[in-house]
């Protein structure tokens, strides 16, 4: 199936605005790496675009001091980039075009300065760029770059930066240098991309350097690698001819036209896209995961819910109230005057057993005259109390019967002790019947539901 560039470039921006617009906060930690995805992103979907058409885009990279101003000097016959003993002296990338169509407007994604006054030193975080003529300029752009090695890892970022960029690279050591280590990911990321490099030794006193160097390179999977030799100013060694500058130049020319780049463009979009999922998917989803259990066990501090579902129970009740209750069925008025009329049977009852037990005969009881009634509105809030009492007694009597003993209100049970006072009277009705009424008032301790019960008896003694 073809590579479909197009579309692969869209998805690649869908997924750079996606980590665009994560919240600022919580990526604070991922930052860097998410800065990271965009601008290796940003540089795929560069090459992805990118046509045959324009001379390619050819940059050079390697250590401080190895030459690399100098060499595009050398190569171009012009003092362009400035070059300099001091260390670490380019601060950002140079390029130097026929024309400035040639650079892409928004190649490395920086601000593009025309440079007034050559040689160019470069500016961190921008891409200054020399318009001359020159042969080579003709077949190719030729880019400086800042050092990959110094104690400045802003100059290592602007060259990698037009590493990811690149049409094409030139690798610049010297004898001192080639063995270090800097240059060895972007040996191998120029072999999985299929970008077009060359190798170039600087300061080249003798011919065992640069064979040695390019055993290294065949170790590295550059077997085939065109290797140049460039001999120290005020060396007496010169480089057989296909690995001299004038080769170099040639071989830069036949850069174009670029080899086919599908491949090299699917592996970069892989590898952006793997890092997003390593450097910042996968710690913010770790993350994640942490903040979840975080929220488990402040969750789990809480005491559990009682599992109780208390709604049926108290539909139950509220139907068997509804028809058993003498209140709905009568009405509070009628029960209030059954209510009223015990105290008197309650009074009649002692001269009843009486005459019963001592004459053998009820006594004939007249019927008191009594006053015609005064119609007083019903005490209701009384009622209400005592259906209220009533109702909550029923519910501790479900609640503490056998089929509710699981209930969790079970766990309130408690035998708790009470002191009380309160007084009574025994009061002489007829012969040996005495009326005896007891009022008491109870504080009950441990957790009982009312600390304060009030309890008002009437019975009935008979002395011997
Ligand atoms: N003797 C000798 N000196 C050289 C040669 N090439 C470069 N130099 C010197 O090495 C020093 C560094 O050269 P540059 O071209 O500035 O090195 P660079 O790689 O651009 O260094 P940075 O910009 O710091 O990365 C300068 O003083 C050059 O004159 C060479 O072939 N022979
Ligand atoms: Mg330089």
């Amino acid at each position: 199936m073809a590579f479909e560039c197009g579309a692969v470039e869209r998805e690649v921006r869908r997924l750079c605005e996606a980590v665009r617009s994560l919240p600022a906060r919580p990526s604070a930690s991922v930052a860097p790496a998410a800065a990271r995805f965009l601008a290796d992103a940003e540089a795929a979907c560069f090459h992805l675009l990118r046509t045959n058409e324009p001379p390619p885009l050819l940059v050079v990279l390697g250590g401080t001091g190895t030459g690399k101003s100098t060499l595009v000097n050398r190569l171009l016959d012009r003092e362009v980039s400035a070059t300099s003993s001091i260390r670490t002296f380019t601060g950002g990338a140079v390029a130097v075009a026929a024309d400035p169509s040639r650079i892409p407007p928004l190649w490395l994604g920086l601000p593009h300065d025309p440079v007034r006054s050559v040689p160019a030193r470069g500016q961190p975080m921008r891409l200054q760029f020399v318009i001359a003529s020159a042969p080579l300029l003709d077949s190719i752009t030729l880019v400086d770059t800042p050092d990959l090695d110094g104690d400045n890892p802003a100059h290592h970022a602007e060259a990698d930066r037009a590493f990811r960029w690149a049409d094409a690279v030139v690798f610049l050591v010297t004898p001192e240098k080639y063995q270090k280590p800097e240059l060895t990911p972007y040996y191998r990321l120029a072999r999985t991309y299929a970008i077009p490099a060359l190798f170039v030794m600087n300061k080249v006193e003798v011919g065992e350097a640069v064979e040695d160097y390019r055993r290294q390179l065949a170790e590295r999977k550059w077997d085939a690698a065109a290797v140049f030799a460039i001999p120290r100013n005020d060396a007496a060694w010169e480089p057989p001819e296909h690995e001299s500058l004038a080769s170099l130049r040639a071989a830069m020319a036949q850069l174009a036209p670029m080899p086919p780049r599908d491949e090299g463009r699917r592996l970069r979009v892989i590898d952006a896209v793997d890092r997003l999922r390593d450097t910042v998917l996968a710690p913010l989803v770790e993350r994640r995961s942490g903040i979840d259990r975080l929220r488990e066990r402040l969750a789990s501090m809480a005491p559990a819910r009682t599992r109780v579902n208390v709604s049926p129970v108290a539909s139950e009740l509220q139907a068997r109230m509804r028809e058993k209750s003498i209140l709905y069925l009568m009405g509070p008025e009628r029960v209030l005057r059954r209510a009223r009329e015990v105290p008197k049977v309650l009074l009649k009852l002692p001269r009843t057993v009486y005459e019963l037990l001592m004459r053998g005969r009820l006594p004939t009881l007249d019927p008191p005259r009594q006053a015609p009634e005064k119609a007083q509105p019903p005490d209701f809030a009384s009622t209400l109390g005592e259906q209220f009492t009533a109702i909550q007694n029923r519910i501790m009597d479900v609640l503490q019967s056998d089929d509710a003993r699981p209930l969790a209100l079970a766990d309130d049970a408690e035998t708790s002790t009470s002191v009380n006072v309160g007084g009574g009277a025994k009061i002489r009705l007829a012969g040996p019947l005495r009326l005896r009424l007891d009022y008491r008032v109870f504080r009950l301790q441990g957790s009982p539901r009312h600390d304060v019960y009030q309890r008002f008896y009437a019975g009935a003694n008979l002395r011997f």
